[in-house]
């Protein structure tokens, strides 16, 4: 297990790789070209760069989160084979500066949903939550909008502002996209890209659709088990992986986490570990990561990695807003290095016992 901290790069990022490089048990980060935008060839000098900035700093780039993926790929479009073209060149930029796990997610239009960037809880501390009903009343530009203003002023991966304008078009090209429909395109772009990484030796994780349910009716494919397994047996290689995420998964209380874990086992290359408190169908605010303050009980979702023979890269996932800190939501320092701390030692625990 390689615990790792997700860090978005220097000119975007209120956290410093020196205050990272001081987590205990933290040596690799999780980073990106957050300023690229998705269906772009990346280019190697550039991610040079960024890996001896990192590595300057006494840490290492354990993996990329995200690569993101054009529209067209994920509706089918006819260019959708040159935006394919550039992923691969990305991919072979990549192994070539020996980077060996991309996380990245097949979500129409948005990544992850909230209706609250600043949920406030018992202990004074605020947390990204959703509320089925609120997010029924909204349209998603009004969305866009509300979280944006609330975004303390970084851009929120996977809403970023390009993205957002042109939101009407790509509801448009949606349209015709089923949830199989969908699949199918997943389906095409991993058998495109599986040569590349077998020949980098590069790890493909899925992040599952957060909430793990379709939103503004757009398909979503990778919410539970079954998907999981359809998603890994359709593309029968290694290099065809997940990204274990609790608290995506775990927004849909009839997801059995450790389950899951079970059926996807060797495929998962990398995790997501938070948790969750689920006040009622639908509804749901996030915790600090430990079992006492959420729904799930951390120790049996780390047991079962460990007992499945995990041995990929895991990081804290969102934490709340705490100790004074402005940062991006969901992403301060404290409270997420808290977090690896807690599964750092849920993990010796587990090893020594
Ligand atoms: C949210 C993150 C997601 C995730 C992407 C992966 O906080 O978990 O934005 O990085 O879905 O592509």
């Amino acid at each position: 297990m390689e615990m790792t901290f997700r860090w978005f790069g220097s000119k975007y990022d209120s956290i410093t790789l020196e205050q990272i490089r001081q987590i205990p048990g933290v040596r690799g980060v999780i980073t990106t070209l957050y300023g690229s935008k998705p269906g772009e060839a990346w280019a190697q000098e550039e991610v040079n760069a960024l890996k001896a900035e990192v590595e300057q700093a006494g840490l290492k780039i354990s993996g990329i989160e995200s690569v993101n993926i054009h529209d067209d790929i994920k509706t089918g479009a006819a260019s959708r084979d040159k935006y394919i073209e550039n992923y691969i060149k990305t991919l072979e930029v990549l192994g070539k500066a020996g980077i060996h796990m991309v996380c990245y997610n097949f979500m129409p239009v948005f990544d992850w949903t909230r209706s609250n960037l600043a949920k406030p809880r018992k202990d004074g501390s605020t947390v990204l939550a959703y509320d089925q009903s609120v997010i029924d009343q909204i349209d998603p530009e009004a969305m866009f909008a509300s979280l944006d203003a609330k975004s303390n002023g970084f851009v929120l991966p996977g809403w970023e502002p390009e993205r957002m304008a042109h939101i009407k078009e790509l509801f448009e090209a949606y349209k015709p996209v089923t949830k199989e429909k969908l699949f199918d395109n997943l389906v095409y772009f991993l058998k495109a890209i599986m040569p590349v990484c077998d020949k980098y030796d590069i790890n493909m994780a899925i992040h599952p659709d957060d909430p793990a349910w379709p939103v503004f009716n757009l398909p979503r494919i990778i919410t539970n088990e079954e998907q999981i397994v359809k998603m890994l047996k359709a593309v029968d290689n290694k290099h065809n992986g997940l990204t274990f995420c609790t608290g995506s998964l775990g927004t849909n209380p009839k997801n059995d986490l450790c389950g899951i874990i079970r059926a996807a086992k060797g495929r998962i290359h990398f995790a997501h570990v938070r948790n969750l408190y689920h006040e009622a169908p639908g509804k749901f605010e996030e915790a600090a990561h430990l079992s006492a303050d959420g729904s799930f009980d951390m120790y049996a979702i780390m047991k079962t990695l460990h007992d499945t023979g995990f041995d990929g890269i895991i990081r804290p996932d969102h934490g709340r807003t705490i100790w004074g800190e402005v940062s991006m939501p969901g992403y301060g320092l404290y409270d997420r290095a808290l977090g690896a701390a807690y599964l750092n030692g849920l993990w010796e625990a587990i090893e020594k016992s």
